[in-house]
């Protein structure tokens, strides 16, 4: 009896004293993790191969994040103190900051939760862009739009049959459902389907494709986003919508934009919220396409980022559109700017291509060739000619996709 009363103590001791150091252990753990940072490795060419490169890093005292082919580099968790001599390596090209991007809207949110899907409307967006002017010549059909954001809720009645894909860059083994609103709305905007419920996009016969880089609060990395944008290149994607944006850009940043941009993919980013302040990055790099947001009497929205790296305005204030859970609510924000002028340019590409564009002559739209027609055919607003608050103008798809306008 004393023997086994012994023995049980000494067990119970032993799961008490072990249960410590775990303890411990864990939060050792979790105090060294929480002074790495994360940060974007970019590799020189040919010169490290891939199991030189993991050695690389985990000899730094690095995590590996992810590969991040399309710019030959890698995210990592670093310890700070690690990165100068990381920096000077062999092989090493750049160390910079994984930044940290967010969805475009700085207005509260006011989502109407409707349980029966309402009468399909117009919404003052579309109607104002005379998108429904455009739908008997291109309704984007077949157009490969990918959304970069939040997700999409890949079941919403006035979603579902438009959604032909999608990627979660944050847990590929998760699915690119929408847990945050913000992607279900600029992607009705680009294209809620034609069918009597609900809203009508700008190319309601394109096709959607969600590409989950922000999280629940509306937050990613930019390391989520050059792997959205390398599956989207996979994926023959022809349109991204960022309704994204960071404050400061980085050369991964850079770099990615430009492989994308090479690589044939029209890309359209919200100008940011900065209330007058200096357009967000990816916006600001000249291979994107930079939205600023006006509202319904063709004013500069308060809230939106301004100067030269404008490309084109577009509806931004109090715009109705598909919301997460089935439902649909208004927002504001650059973020509901930008994808007016993703739905145009799927329009465009579901055109012919115009011989006064076709600049490379190979009979197929090119981005640049994509911009400069919307950018021609823009209705000027503000200061005659090109200027820091509206780009170009307001987008015009009747007259981008049929050369002529009902409004001018
Ligand atoms: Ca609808
Ligand atoms: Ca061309
Ligand atoms: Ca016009
Ligand atoms: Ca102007």
């Amino acid at each position: 009896m004393n023997r086994k009363l012994f023995l049980l103590v000494t067990v119970l001791t032993f799961l008490f004293l072990s249960s410590f150091i775990l303890l411990a252990a864990q939060s050792n753990q979790s105090k060294s993790s929480a002074h790495m940072k994360r940060k974007i490795v970019i590799f020189q060419e040919n010169i490290l191969n891939e199991s030189a490169r993991d050695e690389l890093i985990r000899k730094f005292g690095g995590v590996k994040i992810k590969d991040l082919d399309l710019i030959n580099g890698m995210a990592v968790l670093l310890p700070p103190q690690a990165e100068a001599a990381l920096a000077k390596q062999v092989g090493v090209r750049k160390l910079v900051d994984d930044l940290i991007v967010e969805a475009q809207t700085p207005v509260k949110v006011t989502t109407k939760k409707i349980p029966v899907q309402p009468p399909e409307t117009l919404t003052w967006g579309v109607d104002r862009i005379d998108a429904d002017l455009a739908w008997n010549v291109s309704k984007g059909t077949a157009v490969k739009v990918g959304v970069l954001d939040t997700g999409i809720d890949l079941t919403h009645p006035d979603l579902k049959e438009r959604i032909k894909g999608g990627y979660n860059a944050i847990n590929p083994l998760k699915s690119a459902n929408d847990d945050n609103g913000h992607g279900t709305h600029v992607a009705g905007i680009i294209a809620a389907t034609d069918n009597e419920i609900g809203v009508i996009g700008v190319a309601p016969e394109a096709d959607l494709y969600a590409i989950k880089v922000l999280n629940r609060q509306g937050k990613g990395y930019l390391s989520d986003v050059i792997e959205g944008l390398d599956w989207a290149i996979s994926n023959n994607i022809q349109v991204v919508n960022m309704s994204l944006g960071s404050s400061s850009g980085n050369d991964a940043f850079r770099e990615a934009i430009i492989r994308a941009h090479q690589a044939g993919l029209v890309m359209v980013a919200a100008a940011g919220n900065a209330y007058g302040g200096a357009v967000s990055y990816p916006a600001a790099y000249p291979e994107v396409i930079a939205v600023s947001a006006t509202d319904a009497f063709d004013n500069l929205a308060s809230f939106s980022s301004v100067g030269s790296e404008i490309d084109l305005s577009a509806p931004g204030v109090f715009i109705f559109s598909t919301y997460k859970s089935g439902s649909y609510g208004t927002l504001s924000g650059t973020s509901m700017a930008a994808p007016h002028v993703s739905g145009a340019a799927a329009n465009v590409l579901a055109t012919p291509v115009k011989s006064s564009y076709d600049w490379n002559l190979n009979g197929a739209w090119d981005p640049d060739e994509v911009k400069a027609l919307l950018e021609d055919t823009a209705d000027d607003l503000g200061n005659p000619g090109p200027d820091p608050y509206f780009g170009s103008g307001l987008v015009d798809v009747e007259e981008s996709v049929t050369g002529y306008q009902t409004n001018p």
